[in-house]
């Protein structure tokens, strides 16, 4: 019984760098290398271009009265041009809020409004969303664009500027400030603002360069195909990639030929997936038809990865493993990942250097050995300052620097973690978040619902879909699709109920509690029979 720590020494976390200095130290090493490239058009930017433009795009921000510890929300899919707005902000002091570019209105504005951003950027195809948002936000000072769209500032202005106005002077406290804000619903409730600081960041950058995912700037290339709104494609793909001088291929969403035509001609080396894009990889015929040979190892990570699919996709693709690696966004968000061609089916790994993990009995809080399951708990580095003015949400995650991750595993005799359960009411589709909290909110608004549980039911490929117990009111008579149709309306596509069931009564505690793990045992022994 005890606290396991990585097998691997710790590493120096520099405390006095901020995040922008850290990401560009090597760039003039890197030189005219291209960074960043945009799949679909080939659009690129040389390390040496993107050090500039970071500048160039902080101070005309600063010029705009942008100032240190201002909010900026970038609501975009990915983009060369996410990066260049995303480090110009941090550069300069500024906080980035990531919102998912397939939010609908209500869902940005409240994320804009939360997070207290005064600018928001996206795509031309959003524009209406934003603007709409924008309204909405008292906050809001102005909307940019990528490329140009009628009521909004195009992102280009932010170009022309000679980086003058790039303030010398800002003092980043890097074990205070926040970076990034992206939003997470954590083990419970709604999606809070989880805020990273420089110091969090580059710890788990650190921690990913000696944990075997270091890069060769002269060979690596990185394919960027899940969001960068995420703080996986955002940190374990992006700035990992950017820090050690490997080319990132943007791809701004998920076109069967256009992946697999990126993967060969950009020569990919390393594929960061979730569990359907390995299903795809492993499955699907178009794949043969391209050459793979350039590719040195797929990662998994964002929802757990079965044993048959994994083993489905090294025998097609001709690998010895995929790795598995266990992140959260309160985690900045590597805590495990498997060793570099270590076949252990199942695993997430080893801990990160510098990261302790614990697994505590969930009604007892007690210790737990090797091989029994219980709560996982990890402290390290890499654990946020906290929830966004949440001090409670804060104080039930983190417990004496541990954060407590809703999610149920053990470790055997070598250290290596094993996640084989979720404690936490959190669905994950596709690796998306979908908090019930949320759609159970939505459904006690319909005037025909007087009570509401959303869990998650298992699914070969999406992992879990949303299904809601619904009690009517009185002799309602309405229908399990207009209720679906409703909660369609409101929401962003993934988050979709996919099931409504009607019931007498929803199964709470005696304080009141939605006792979600009735229902999600009664759907998987549905599921059996
Ligand atoms: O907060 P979040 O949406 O964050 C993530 C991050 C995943 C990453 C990121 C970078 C990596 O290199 C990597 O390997 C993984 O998903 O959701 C956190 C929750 O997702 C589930 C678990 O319930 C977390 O609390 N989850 C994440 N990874 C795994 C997983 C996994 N490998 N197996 C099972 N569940």
């Amino acid at each position: 019984m005890s606290i396991v720590k990585s097998p691997l020494p710790d590493v120096a976390i520099p405390e006095d760098v901020a995040l922008l200095d850290y990401l560009t130290a090597d760039f003039d090493a890197y030189g005219d290398k291209v960074a960043l490239t945009d799949g679909p058009t080939g659009r690129s930017y040389t390390f040496s271009q993107l050090k500039v433009l970071f500048r160039v795009c902080g101070s005309a921000l600063t010029r705009l009265g942008f100032k240190q510890h201002d909010v900026f929300a970038i609501y975009s899919p990915n983009l060369p041009e996410f990066a260049i707005i995303f480090f110009g902000v941090i550069g300069i002091g500024g906080t980035v809020t990531t919102v998912n570019p397939l939010y609908t209105v209500d869902e940005l504005a409240h994320q804009l409004q939360q997070s207290g951003a005064s600018y928001v950027i996206t795509i031309p195809m959003f524009a209406d969303k934003a603007k709409q948002a924008m309204v909405k936000c008292q906050k809001i000072e102005d909307v940019y664009v990528f490329g140009e769209a009628e009521g909004c500032t195009p992102f280009s202005s932010l170009l022309r500027d000679d980086g003058s106005a790039f303030p010398a002077d800002v003092q980043i406290n890097p074990r205070e400030d926040v970076a990034v804000l992206p939003y997470s619903s954590g083990t419970t409730g709604l999606p809070k603002g989880v805020m990273l600081t420089h110091f969090n960041i580059i710890a788990n950058l650190q921690q990913m360069r000696q944990k075997s995912l270091s890069l060769d700037p002269n060979t690596d290339v990185l394919i960027a195909l899940l969001p960068l709104f995420h703080i996986y494609g955002m940190v374990a793909i992006l700035a990992i990639g950017l820090v050690q001088g490997a080319k990132v291929v943007c791809l701004p969403k998920f076109e069967q030929e256009l992946f697999l035509k990126c993967i060969q001609d950009h020569k990919v080396t390393r594929v960061s997936c979730v569990p359907p894009v390995v299903l795809f990889l492993a499955k699907h015929p178009l794949v043969d038809k391209y050459d793979f040979s350039h590719v040195k190892e797929l990662v998994n990570g964002a929802a757990p990865l079965g044993r048959e699919l994994a083993q489905a996709v090294v025998t097609r693709l001709k690998y010895p493993t995929i790795r598995q690696g266990f992140g959260m966004t309160e985690a900045s968000p590597v805590t495990h990942i498997a060793m570099e061609g270590e076949d252990l089916p199942g695993s997430v790994g080893q801990p990160m250097p510098n990261t302790e993990c614990k697994i505590v009995d969930i009604q007892s809080g007690k210790l737990l050995g090797e091989g029994e399951d219980g709560e996982l708990c990890v402290r390290g580095p890499q654990v946020m300052k906290g929830y966004l003015n949440n001090p409670e949400a804060t104080a039930n995650t983190i417990k004496d620097g541990w954060l407590h991750t809703g999610d149920i595993g053990h470790y055997d005799g070598t250290g290596n973690f094993y996640i084989v359960d979720r404690l936490k009411e959190l669905i994950k589709y596709k690796g998306y978040q979908v908090p019930p909290a949320e759609l159970e909110a939505l459904l006690l608004s319909h005037p025909d619902l007087q009570d509401a549980a959303v869990v998650g039911v298992p699914d070969p490929e999406a992992g879990e879909l949303p299904k809601a117990y619904v009690v009517k009111k009185g002799d309602s008579r309405v229908t399990e699709e207009q209720v679906m149709d409703y909660v369609a309306g409101k929401v962003a596509p993934y988050k979709k109920l996919r099931f409504v069931e009607f019931t007498d009564q929803i199964p709470k505690s005696a304080s009141g509690k939605i006792l979600r793990r009735v229902l999600k045992q009664k759907e998987v022994e549905r599921q059996k029979k």
